[in-house]
């Protein structure tokens, strides 16, 4: 049966008058609100709550990156502003180099993020923020093990503190080198939008974005880049609780006191995408994953 907008029924099979289509409409109605409450309801329970974890379960593992890594993206340096200071680091021959596919010891791969999707409750969640520097015309991700890659919250502060300054072409006084870093919440099939963008022009200076942070909630993942110099980049993959981790420069991780469960364990690379695991913990249990990017 179809029925319009208006009520009226206008085809197929045997008429049901006109006190059936209002019975019909009064059901959707009712569906549609129980819906709303339930994901209402759904919205609420995914706070994350701290319980105790007695015998709580623990996982470790590896990631590594099968084959050669992607080819390293390269800048000319010249093309940017203050292109003598930001020379300074990662830079050969006028050339930056953004090395975004980071390979350490026994093909470890660096910079991913180790994720354990749905726990509700468990161990204290104690995040205060993500800061990060602007150290010669670089974006430092603090707190390690990574330096390009870290965590954000959609309740966690985000700051960022400017350390560059240098001599003016024209003058030859020393100021503050202007960076403008613009956060981008990256969601799949949907095209990036902006989180924040704020030009940052002295030394010294630090912003804190933590109503911005709150948009992080409708995309897993941060971009983060300077308008000024495209060559600075870091990335942020969103958690809501603390059963994650940052590999180390090997590709481990570790990550302890897990409530018993069935969870999907995730793998998170800024270029190399994501990989995802079912792993089941029982009380008390060690348990070990091993993720594998391909490379070239
Ligand atoms: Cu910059």
């Amino acid at each position: 049966m179809i029925i319009k907008s208006g009520g009226e029924k206008v085809s197929m099979g045997r008429s049901i008058g006109k006190l059936g289509v209002v019975v019909i409409a009064i059901c959707v109605i009712s569906l549609v609100g129980a819906v709303d409450v339930f994901a209402a309801k759904k919205r609420g329970k995914s706070k994350y709550k701290t319980v105790d974890v007695s015998n709580g379960a623990a996982l470790s593992g590896v990631v590594t990156l099968k084959g050669k890594a992607p080819a390293v993206k390269k800048f000319e340096i010249g093309k940017f502003p203050q292109p003598e200071f930001c020379s300074g680091v990662d830079t050969k021959d006028g050339v930056r180099v953004l090395n975004d596919v980071a390979v350490g010891k026994g093909n470890g791969l660096q910079d991913v993020v180790v994720v354990i999707k749905g726990i509700k409750e468990g161990k204290p969640y104690d995040l205060k923020k993500t800061h990060v520097d602007m150290d010669v015309c670089k974006f430092v991700v603090t707190g390690g093990p990574s330096q390009f890659v870290g965590v954000v919250s959609p309740t966690v502060n985000f700051t960022v503190t400017n350390k560059d300054e240098a001599p003016d072409p024209k003058t030859g006084k020393v100021i503050g080198v202007l960076h403008n870093p613009h956060s981008f919440g990256i969601a799949p099939k949907k095209n990036p939008s902006t989180m924040f963008n704020l030009g940052m022009p002295e030394k010294g200076q630090t912003l804190s974005f933590k109503k911005d942070m709150k948009k992080i909630r409708r995309a897993p993942v941060m971009k983060l880049q300077c308008d000024q110099h495209e060559y600075m980049q870091a990335w942020f993959r969103s958690v809501r609780h603390p059963y994650y981790a940052l590999v180390g420069t090997d590709g481990a991780f570790s990550i302890d006191q897990i409530p018993p469960g069935k969870y999907k364990v995730i793998a998170w690379h800024p270029i190399l995408g994501e990989q995802t695991q079912e792993v089941t913990f029982s009380a008390g249990a060690k348990e070990s994953v091993k993720f594998e990017f391909a490379g070239k």
